[in-house]
């Protein structure tokens, strides 16, 4: 077992590092406070192969393993979460197409994906089927050489801000997982409205709206997979895309502990810095000990990945606990920083506010132990 990175992993992340300090982290609480979405960062990020790194050479792509883009995202997320979600969220649109599309689908859009700077949403949740995939209820019925799309989908991360969506659907609203089939759909297809970009507690560069589908045509071309595979692509899917969820909410977690270490070894009471105290030290020393098992857990599921196993189990361990120990850090952050910590003069309250939402995306924490319980006992 070898835990050393390679000499081109320390470059990445080092490029990652340098453009998470020199520019997300300086502009994070603007964002946060006016809710703009920062297009031309992430536009820059893209430029420096930061972002839709799941597309391989052979599509004009960086083709990235998942160990290397984990490496990147705790990077990123250093600097702002919300930024690193848009930026990620890209990776996460196009995944069902690199898992799902024919060759001819690949060419297309992935190299279109390449060939300029494009945003990618993945269309999935819907205000009544969230966690339960299966009862998703947007129809897409046959019409000749075209599927007319009715319904709605919401949560989506880019939705106001992306060119192309993959979008999930069902064919028979009753079939739960064998009815859904997915599409790629361009998102100037007509028909096709975006709601307001939501008003978010946290992460709030990152768009994320309500897109209404009203009979919009899409070509029978754009279907990925067939008829009835949706379900197990949005799952395989997100398979992949959950060690990354576990990088960001490490990199939320380590900048809360750096943030703490820097204002212990400053703040002082009763004559001290605080960080002579002992229930100050043992907040940072779990701080620290979380931090190291959640970046194992992560880059273990993402290695999983990479070799090419069924990473169900490992994804959910990595995600569940990454963003359950983020909240649990963000939250000390703010204890140990006192009233300050409450207030939006320092950056930890940000970051509590940052954490929640991972706890909630790609799958409730209780969606993750629900993946796990039932890897346990199909024995
Ligand atoms: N890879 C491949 N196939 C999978 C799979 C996976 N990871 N997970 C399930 N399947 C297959 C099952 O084997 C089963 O196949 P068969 O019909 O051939 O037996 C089928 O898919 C249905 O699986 P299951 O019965 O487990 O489906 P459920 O409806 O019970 O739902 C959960 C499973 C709850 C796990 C799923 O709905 C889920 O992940 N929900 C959370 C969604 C989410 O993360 N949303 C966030 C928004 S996207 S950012």
């Amino acid at each position: 077992m070898d835990f050393a990175l390679t000499d081109d992993q320390k470059a990445l992340q080092e490029t990652a590092r340098r453009f998470a300090q020199s520019e997300i982290a300086p502009v994070a609480a603007q964002y946060d406070q006016s809710g703009e979405f920062p297009r031309e960062i992430i536009q820059r990020a893209w430029e420096l192969g930061l972002s839709s790194t799941c597309i391989g050479p052979e599509y004009g792509g960086v083709g990235l393993s998942s160990v290397d883009n984990c490496l990147i995202t705790e990077e990123l997320s250093w600097g702002c979460s919300g930024f690193t979600t848009s930026i990620m969220a890209n990776d996460l649109g196009l995944m069902p197409i690199v898992i799902a599309g024919s060759e001819a689908q690949k060419k297309e859009w992935l190299g279109w994906a390449t060939a300029s700077f494009r945003m990618i949403a993945f269309c999935l949740s819907e205000p009544n089927a969230g966690s339960d995939v299966a009862g998703l209820q947007l129809l897409a019925e046959k019409s000749g050489d075209h599927y007319v799309l009715n319904g709605t989908k919401c949560w989506i991360t880019n939705g106001g801000v992306a060119d192309l969506y993959t979008v999930f659907t069902t064919q028979d609203r009753t079939s739960r997982h064998q009815g859904i089939t997915a599409f790629v759909v361009p998102s100037d297809l007509p028909g096709i409205t975006k709601g307001k970009k939501e008003d978010k507690m946290g992460q709030r560069a990152s768009d994320t709206r309500v897109i209404h589908f009203d009979n919009v045509r899409v070509p029978a071309s754009l279907r990925l997979g067939q008829e009835g595979e949706g379900f197990k692509i949005a799952m395989r899917t997100l398979d992949r895309t959950r060690p990354p969820i576990g990088a960001l909410a490490t990199g939320i977690a380590r900048r809360a502990l750096d943030e703490s270490l820097a204002y212990a070894r400053e703040r002082k009471a009763f004559g001290f810095p605080i960080a002579g105290f002992q229930a100050v030290q043992f907040m940072l020393a779990d701080m620290a000990k979380d931090i190291e098992a959640a970046r194992l857990l992560t880059l273990q599921s993402a290695w999983l990945v990479d070799h090419g196993a069924r990473a169900s189990k490992n994804s959910s361990f990595a995600k569940c606990f990454a963003t359950d120990a983020a909240m649990r850090i963000t939250t000390d952050a703010v204890q140990i920083f006192g009233g300050n910590g409450y207030t939006k003069e320092y950056p930890v309250e940000k970051l509590m506010r940052d954490a929640k939402l991972m706890q909630i995306y790609e799958g409730t924490n209780q969606i993750q132990r629900l993946v796990i319980a039932r890897e346990l006992l199909k024995g």
